[in-house]
């Protein structure tokens, strides 16, 4: 599959040019996107290791160690041409950086997940959440304006769910979002980290 640049356009949502963000952009007219924390690198191990100690047990599949996030807001499918102005609205967004913690493992029977989730309300990750939304409302996008509910997939499939239980801890410092398309290959899903926006110090 090419690559190409996207050209501005006439359509509402972009008249800007994806070239000013550096984004190598698959060759298809729709992109499936979502907003995400992207853990790094003592993070994500922590939680493939939690993933690799459960899958046995839960008869499930590991999400591969470096498809591993936390998703803060899913568009679905968006016109590739809409992505510019998708980027430029997240540049407005202002929050700080901020810790957290994933403390359970626990399972959702609908879609077959085991999930790492933290324990407790964690303000700064809602007031993110929130600015994005607000952003993104303002300039008239659409999604589905559900609860927010902050979970790490580690295993899906899960063919034997378990008691949600404690896991070893697991530290987290977000210092920005990133904005994921997920692209089916022939291997299956594979996600591209198309941009990243800072979180201002604290
Ligand atoms: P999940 O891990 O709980 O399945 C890419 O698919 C990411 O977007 C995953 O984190 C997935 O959550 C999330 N996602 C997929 N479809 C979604 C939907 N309809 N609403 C909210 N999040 C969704």
């Amino acid at each position: 599959m090419g690559a190409y640049k996207m050209q501005s356009t006439d359509k509402n949502c972009s008249t800007l040019d994806a070239s000013s963000h550096g984004v190598l952009i698959e060759n298809s007219s729709v992109a499936r996107v979502f907003f995400a924390l992207w853990p790094e690198e003592l993070a994500r191990q922590a939680l493939h290791t939690i993933a690799m100690k459960y899958q046995l047990r839960c008869e499930a599949r590991t999400m591969a160690a470096d498809t591993l996030h936390m998703t803060l807001l899913f568009l679905g499918e968006i016109e590739r041409v809409c992505l510019p102005q998708l980027m430029q609205t997240a540049d407005n967004v202002s929050a700080p950086a901020f810790g957290f913690i994933l403390e359970r493992i626990s399972f959702w029977q609908h879609n077959r997940i085991a999930y790492a989730a933290p324990l407790e309300k964690i303000p700064a990750l809602a007031q993110l959440v929130t600015a994005l939304e607000q952003e993104l409302i303002a300039a008239g996008f659409w999604f589905d304006n559900h609860e927010f509910n902050p979970h790490v997939t580690l295993l899906r499939r899960v063919g034997h769910a378990l008691e949600s239980q404690a896991i070893t801890p697991i530290k987290w410092w977000v210092d920005s979002f990133v904005l994921v398309e997920s692209v089916m290959t022939e291997l299956g899903v594979s996600y591209q980290v198309l941009q990243k926006w800072p979180l201002s110090p604290r």
